[in-house]
């Protein structure tokens, strides 16, 4: 890992949250995710399972987490099974956790290497009567294979079919969705990393450059701050391009005129951050270009004023549309007369904002949450308008993290240049 050591208390106070929600005698398993394999025998890198680490912070394959905590054995409470490492398997294949550092990073004092679970489970699953397994339920997931927590659950069924199975993914997504101050600290890190890539960018976008170089250029002070990299695939969309959401190939060369939408950040320490800015290839906006810039702005900051407690996102979403509405009207993309005429149900700002303004955001981007929870103090939420105009070859989006609390939000990313004069002068800058 790159990343300096995490307080193992982030983990043992989760762990505490976690139990505290489950049924009487009830035993909890959390599975790490598989090295995913590519081709030949190359594989890509390891990512854990979010939930695993929430729980334990252990950043290491085939890692199993137990949580029994009305076990008989009071050593049994919590036990995390890791692979088995040794001299000789430090040798071959690198570094793996001593039983002492796996108890130094996640707060479990009980360790067993991997060869000891199936006896030991047995065990408990003699004692216990409820069997939480952990499904990944987020409403967007599109999961193809087998993840090993799946092949788990599996084999467990059929194993022992007669317990009482119950999910764990309703209680992450509540207990996820509010972060605590380590959490705040590592999120504040990896935008603080994130800020140092797209400062560097300022001076480096030129007409002439290629999308791909602006991706090298970040990656490069990513991993030199301990980041991983990437958040997520970035975005790096110059001209008609930021009009395609999801547009990953980065392989086109940037022209004079054209502005470039960069949704880019750095994670650190498994957790995530997610930036968008977009900067004119030639140092300067057009008239128009500013104008539309603008209306996203004056937007993202009523929406930013309105991440505070007690609002819901579906009312968020509306007043939302309501901004982009006004913009997009003086804009001259909508006509006031069809606005007024417009069907509620399909307003016709989706044809220039067709995407949610805010998503959760922690451990995973798009984090563990409910859409329908009322926000609350702790909760990480990314503010993210846009409009897009493919007639234009055009597309602004611009995107913060914000931290809601009682006082008010908190921006992550409040350092990071946004206004359109600053990032101006700042590219022409020497
Ligand atoms: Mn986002």
């Amino acid at each position: 890992m790159k990343y300096f050591p995490i307080p193992p208390t982030l983990f043992s106070e989760n762990r505490k949250r976690f139990v505290k929600k489950l049924k009487p005698n009830s035993l909890a398993v959390f599975n790490s995710n598989d090295i995913m394999p590519t081709n030949a025998d190359g594989t890509m890198p390891f990512i854990q399972n979010s939930n695993l680490f929430y729980l334990s912070g252990i950043d290491q394959e085939e890692s199993i987490l137990v949580m029994f905590p009305d076990a008989r054995n009071p050593a049994h409470r919590e036990i995390l099974f890791l692979k088995e490492t040794d001299e000789l398997i430090a040798i071959w294949e690198g570094h793996k956790y001593t039983k002492e550092e796996a108890s130094a990073a996640s707060g479990v004092s009980t360790i067993y290497w991997l060869s000891m679970f199936q006896s030991i489970f047995n065990t408990l699953m003699g004692e216990c009567e409820y069997v939480y397994v952990d499904t990944n339920e987020h409403t967007r997931a599109k999961v193809e294979v087998e993840t090993r927590e799946a092949r788990f659950v599996k084999k467990c069924l059929t194993q022992y079919p007669a317990h009482n199975y119950q999910r764990s993914a309703p209680i992450m997504h509540e207990l996820r969705a509010i972060k605590s101050k380590t959490e705040v600290e590592l999120i504040q890190q990896a935008c603080n990393i994130t800020e140092k890539g797209f400062r560097r960018l300022l001076n480096f976008v030129k007409p002439g450059v290629w999308e791909y170089e602006i991706e090298a250029e970040l990656v490069h002070e990513f991993i030199r701050n301990r980041s991983r990299g990437f958040a997520y695939g970035p975005i790096i969309a110059s001209g008609p391009n930021a009009c395609v959401l999801h547009y990953v190939e980065n392989n086109k060369q940037c022209k004079a005129g054209e502005v470039i939408l960069l949704d880019v950040a750095a994670e650190y320490g498994n957790y995530a951050s997610d930036l968008t800015r977009c900067l004119p290839v030639s140092g300067k906006f057009t008239k128009r270009q500013k104008a539309v810039y603008n209306a996203v702005l004056n937007v993202m900051k009523k929406a930013t004023a309105m991440l505070k407690p007690g609002n819901k996102m579906d009312t968020y979403q509306d007043a939302v549309g309501k901004l982009m509405e006004e913009e997009l009207v003086k804009l001259k993309l909508l006509k006031l007369r069809d606005v007024n005429r417009q069907d509620p149900a399909n307003p016709l700002y989706k044809k220039y904002f067709m995407h949610g303004t805010s998503h959760y955001m922690g451990l995973d981007v798009h984090d563990l949450g409910s859409r329908n929870r009322v926000f609350e103090e702790g909760m990480v939420f990314t503010c993210e308008p846009g409009i897009y105009i493919p007639a234009e070859g055009l597309g602004i989006r611009l995107e913060n993290d914000i931290l809601i609390t009682r006082k008010g939000p908190v921006d992550f990313m409040k350092n990071i240049p946004l206004e359109a004069d600053e990032i101006e002068e700042l590219m022409n800058s020497k």
